[in-house]
């Protein structure tokens, strides 16, 4: 499970190129030969925002027609449902400057020697974060390898080959925006200009150096000739900042200058040492052995040939597990925007949905892996990408809502729009300031971090509570507190108090009392909320939980979102050990939605099923995403390629394997009967415990947990009752009552 490999290059940038990324710049890789393309991202450069030519003037989004909100109401409380498109035309804005991610360019390589005779292999090692190819040609063996520096903030690439003086090769680097400038000096490409549509600039600098041989530079192109070796470092940024009105900052030029200085002067075998520390600093954290064997087969094949059941099928799981935590540190680490619909990837100037940030369950799916599979500071930018929200989403509330507090819609790009569009089935979403921080609360119980709670966490929390304390409306049929309008994500049509929009502002309301508990701050207001909030969890007349207030579910109807499930996952208000007739009923609503929909619609029942405590169905899911949703390269589609599906199925094997949102740690809660036995090391359970199991015939043998604070925890194991917990630094039992014991910071426990 550490490589992905091919006996061909890629001949299509969605299905098969490899990517690298760094959070910032990303790049997919072909392997051609003679002629390798490297396909360039730099996660900033955007259309849309300020200065756009579509006209986007901080906040001229939202502006309802004076009444129509109360006019919506209105209609809503009279009617009970109302059509997405009248609601649309009512409040729905005319979408202007919202913009796209760009592709950056292009790195052609061409190589001078013949077409490779035999002996090809392109792979992505997932032990170093490396793309390498190899093949032999003119009887020559010719090797290159590729990889994204976080910690020196470049591409770095390197050809070599057994026999001395036999790389040569010309270096073109195309740009995509168009009008870029190019100039080709020494060992340098460098390709500037600034975005038609919003004059953000943008700089990409190539540095060519050869070990041995010639350099020439000319034209468009930069030749060597008869050299050892070959690196090329690439580095990229524009002047894009995330801070509102202007998303502008200092012109990139001299900051990648410098920075290209600083790599070009290091030894190759220093940058890629650093690279690879830095990523086995963070992916080393995670182990996961169930029951894979090495088939030696090319990943396409294994993903063609998936399905028989045998150890072959664990060896693409635990590979797809590996990868999916590869790609979430290839696109978000600190300093840049949050991964995006594609990570960092993108080959088109109008990509699918602009490649942006979907709040309606996309970005939020991104980073379910990030704390349960020990990777918290991928989480970072996703953090940062908030709170730059709730500035613009300020005055959207005040705007739309006409409310204190901050909102966020269904989609919202780098420049803070916050507002809505027009197109009736996907606009109004005002829950997702909420959802997101839903991710800032959990941070902090993961990790127990006070200070990221007070700081940050509980002031976006407290902020995007006063929105609801002020817009909730007094439901006319029952004097509960609702949403309205309200819609279930791209679904049926307007009403009051869906059963997501409940759950949402539960899920926030809660949590924003317990922050404020644990803080000493006033919690009345809200409680007095909660306590007429309707929950938004009924049992609808064929069992179903109930998608709207109403009973109106479809029995047939297959939808992609199961949104009416927010309550058992993500969030925790559905707990099935106190009500398992609410848990019945999410099942009966699971069961009818079915096993299909695109990759990500998949990732979301996998985690259902494994909060459901039924492993085996969520581990269908997870054989059907791989199956019908996931690409040669492992990259998984909607269509198209979407990272969403990827990292939702990674949460969905870590829910599978522990769990620890009802306040204590569950042991293997849903595991399947295709692992029967297998472990898993590094996964973090709420509280700051590091958890790893081992498991045979099916049950657990032994659990290590080891806890980053002094304090109670609670284990649970049913194969493990009753047996000691040993205190490893010592080798001493500890006081076990009722499930928990004292943990002190530092140590480690053995329950075995
Ligand atoms: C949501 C989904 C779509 C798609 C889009 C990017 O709105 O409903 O299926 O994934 O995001």
């Amino acid at each position: 499970m550490t490589h992905l490999w091919y006996r061909r290059p890629a001949a299509d940038w969605e299905r098969e190129a490899l990517p690298i990324g760094n959070g910032s710049l990303g790049a997919t890789i072909f392997g051609g030969a003679p002629s390798e393309r490297i396909q360039l991202n730099e996660k900033t450069l955007w259309t849309g925002g300020p200065g756009s030519s579509d006209g986007y003037d901080h906040g001229d989004w939202a502006v309802p027609r004076p009444g129509a909100l109360a006019e919506a109401r209105h209609r809503i409380d009279a009617r009970g449902d109302v059509s997405p498109a009248e609601i649309a035309d009512l409040l729905g804005q005319p979408r202007r400057g919202y913009g796209a991610y760009q592709r950056l360019g292009d790195l052609h390589l061409g190589l001078a020697h013949p077409v490779p005779e035999h002996g090809y292999r392109r792979e992505l090692d997932l032990t170093s974060a490396l793309a390498r190819v190899r093949y032999r040609a003119g009887g020559v063996t010719y090797q290159r390898e590729f990889f994204a520096s976080y910690p020196h903030q470049a591409i770095v690439g390197r050809l070599w080959a057994d026999t001395p003086g036999s790389v040569s090769l010309t270096v073109r680097l195309v740009p995509a925006p168009a009008g870029a400038g190019l100039t080709v000096t020494g060992g340098l490409l460098v390709a500037r200009g600034a975005l038609a549509d919003n004059r953000l600039r943008y700089d990409v600098r190539v540095v060519v150096r050869p070990e041995r041989g010639r350099l020439v530079s000319g034209g468009d192109r930069i030749t060597v000739i008869g050299a050892d070796a070959v690196t090329l470092i690439v580095v990229a940024g524009t002047d894009y900042a995330a801070v509102w009105p202007h998303y502008r900052g200092p012109e990139p030029a001299p900051q990648l200058a410098a920075r290209l200085a600083a790599v070009a002067a290091t030894p190759y075998d220093t940058v890629r040492a650093d690279h690879v520390a830095d990523y086995r600093a963070l992916a080393d954290r995670v182990t996961l052995s169930i029951g894979q064997v090495d088939p030696g087969l090319p990943t396409d094949e294994l993903v063609a040939r998936y399905g028989t059941g045998g150890p072959a099928d664990r060896w693409l799981e635990a590979l797809h597990f590996a990868y999916g935590r590869y790609l979430l540190i290839a696109s978000s680490r600190p300093g840049s925007l949050p991964a995006n619909l594609q990570g960092v990837w993108n080959d088109s100037d109008t990509p699918a949905w602009s490649a942006d940030y979907h709040t309606n369950i996309n970005l939020q799916m991104c980073y379910w892996p990030a704390e349960v599979t020990n990777l918290a500071e991928t989480a970072a930018p996703l953090h940062d990408f908030i709170e730059a929200l709730r500035v613009p989403g300020r005055i959207t509330a005040r705007r739309m809502v006409d409310a204190d507090g901050w909102v966020v819609h269904n989609e919202t790009n780098p420049y803070g729009f916050t507002g809505v569009h027009d197109w009736p089935t996907a606009f109004w979403f005002p829950e997702a300031a909420a959802w997101l921080c839903r991710h800032l609360w959990e941070h902090y119980l993961f990790t127990s971090d006070e200070r990221f709670l007070r700081e940050r966490a509980y002031p976006a929390m407290r902020e995007a509570a006063q929105l609801w304390l002020s817009a909730l409306h007094t439901d006319p049929r029952d004097g509960a507190l609702v949403v309205s309008p309200s819609y279930s994500p791209e679904h049926g049509g307007f009403t009051a108090g869906a059963a997501m929009s409940q759950q949402i502002v539960w899920d926030l309301f809660t949590a924003t009392v317990e922050a404020a508990e644990r803080l000493g701050e006033d919690t009345e207001a809200l409680q007095a909320a909660l306590g007429r909030l309707d929950p938004g969890l009924r049992i609808g007349v064929w069992g179903q939980l109930q998608e709207w207030k109403h009973d109106a579910d479809d029995p047939h109807d297959t939808h992609r979102h199961v949104s009416h499930l927010y309550a058992l996952y993500p969030g925790r208000q559905l707990a099935p050990h106190r009500r398992p007739d609410l848990a019945a009923a999410a099942a009966i609503s699971l069961r009818a939605r079915g096993d299909g929909g695109p990759a990500w619609s998949r990732a979301w029942k996998m985690n259902l099923w494994a909060r459901l405590g039924e492993g085996d169905h969520a581990h269908r899911l997870f054989a059907g995403l791989l199956r019908e949703c996931t690409l040669p390269n492992l990259w998984a589609v909607h269509p198209p390629f979407q990272l969403d599906g990827n990292l939702g199925a990674v949460a969905g094997v870590a829910e599978m394997l522990v769990q620890s949102h009802r306040g204590w740690i569950e042991v293997l809660p849903a595991l399947p009967s295709a692992w029967p036995a297998g472990s898993v090391t590094g996964l973090r359970a709420r509280g700051g415990v590091t958890v790893d199991v081992w498991w045979r015939a099916g049950k657990a043998t032994v659990v290590e947990l080891a806890a980053d604070r002094t304090g109670p925890v609670t284990v649970r194991c049913a194969a493990l009752t009753g047996r000691p917990v040993v205190d490893l630094h010592d080798g001493v039992p500890v006081p076990v009552v009722d499930s928990t014991f004292t943990a002190l910071a530092g140590h480690r426990y053995r329950w075995a």
